[in-house]
């Protein structure tokens, strides 16, 4: 693909063609020779999106969530990207998941854009990848980027931390799922949802949350609100969502906004230049070599430590 082609892609993610959104999204995550130049072209258009994330125990309501949210923001005419995270899924590169999002009407609103993003297919890691498909969604007009990812494990908080807002998903007896908020992902959360409050014991896990907030680390302004919701019934939501954009202009005027950014792009760039290291050395390194250090590995001749220096070491002269 030659120049003009990238400026092609560019142009038309810039004034919202959604083909080619779709397109320069697949394209970053499979790494193709162009990525660079696409997000050269884009990222000057990048920084107006307000990125809220979403995340909860599996089967919470988030998908409905993200849809009732969506159908909330689409009345004050916002654009929506979403981007659902599923560690487990081998399907990526943007099948259409209006049915899996419970959200079918959206397929066809010209304001929302899904694309889902599963582990294989983004070589540098599902982060990295999220983080390339914001700035697409970005730079092509979305105002609002919601990304729906699975609350469990460190993989799927660092996803959440790509996000300006983090509404953390409760649901009512879940006492399990309190307790793993306690064990650190509760320190992510800028709002706490509990879903499912047409059903028994939602007050009892809005009280539990609170009473949990009050005894965490948050300074007391920044304590977190509990907002319990029906995203079935399509109740509170409004309530959500006028949080969630509040919480945003806040940040915005108090600095908090800039601070989080500038902490996610030392992350970033932190990651990019380990995973630029580890290509590199993979193309510069033959399996013969490594085969030859391995053994001398195996045979205690030298430290693990010492070998990986080495190897760094030839490879950051053989770039000067
Ligand atoms: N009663 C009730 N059920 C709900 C509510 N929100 C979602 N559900 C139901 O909960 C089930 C799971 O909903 P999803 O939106 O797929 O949940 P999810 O968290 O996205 O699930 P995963 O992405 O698979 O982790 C569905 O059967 C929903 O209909 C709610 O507010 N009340
Ligand atoms: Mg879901």
């Amino acid at each position: 693909m030659n120049a003009a082609k990238v400026d092609k892609i560019v142009s038309e993610v810039l004034v919202g063609n959604k083909r080619y959104i779709a397109r320069a999204i697949s394209m970053l995550e499979n790494e193709s020779s162009q990525a660079a130049e696409i997000i050269k072209g884009l990222y000057p258009h990048c920084g107006r999106a307000h990125v809220i994330g979403i995340t909860g125990p599996p089967g919470a309501g988030k998908s409905t969530m993200v849809g009732a949210l969506v159908n909330q923001f689409r009345q004050s005419d916002k654009k929506c990207g979403i981007i659902l995270i599923d560690p487990s899924s081998p399907f990526t590169g943007g099948a259409i998941l209006g049915d899996r999002i419970r959200m079918p009407e959206h397929t066809t609103d010209k304001g929302v854009f899904i694309r889902s993003m599963g582990t294989r297919g983004s070589l540098g890691g599902l982060a990295l990848a999220t983080r390339d498909t914001v700035k697409v969604l970005d730079a092509a007009g979305y105002d609002l980027i919601i990304i729906e990812t699975v609350g469990i494990g460190q993989a799927e908080t660092d996803i959440v931390q790509t996000a300006d807002t983090v509404v953390v998903v409760s649901v009512p007896g879940l006492g399990d799922h309190i307790q793993t908020l306690k064990a650190g992902v509760m320190e992510i959360a800028d709002i706490f949802a509990v879903n499912k409050a047409d059903t028994d014991g939602a007050s009892k896990t809005v009280r539990e949350l609170k009473l949990m907030i009050e005894l965490s680390n948050y300074p007391a302004a920044e304590r977190p609100p509990v907002i319990p919701v029906s995203s079935l019934k399509n109740e509170g939501i409004d309530k959500l969502a006028g949080s969630i954009l509040e919480l945003h202009s806040q940040a915005l005027e108090s600095g908090r906004f800039e601070k989080r950014r500038k902490e996610q792009l030392a992350i970033e760039l932190n990651e990019i230049i380990r995973w630029q290291l580890i290509k590199r050395i993979n193309s510069k390194i033959s399996q013969h070599e490594l085969d030859v250090s391995i053994n001398e590995l195996y045979l205690h001749q030298i430290t693990p430590h010492e070998t990986a220096h080495n190897i760094l070491k030839s490879l950051l002269k053989g770039d000067e």
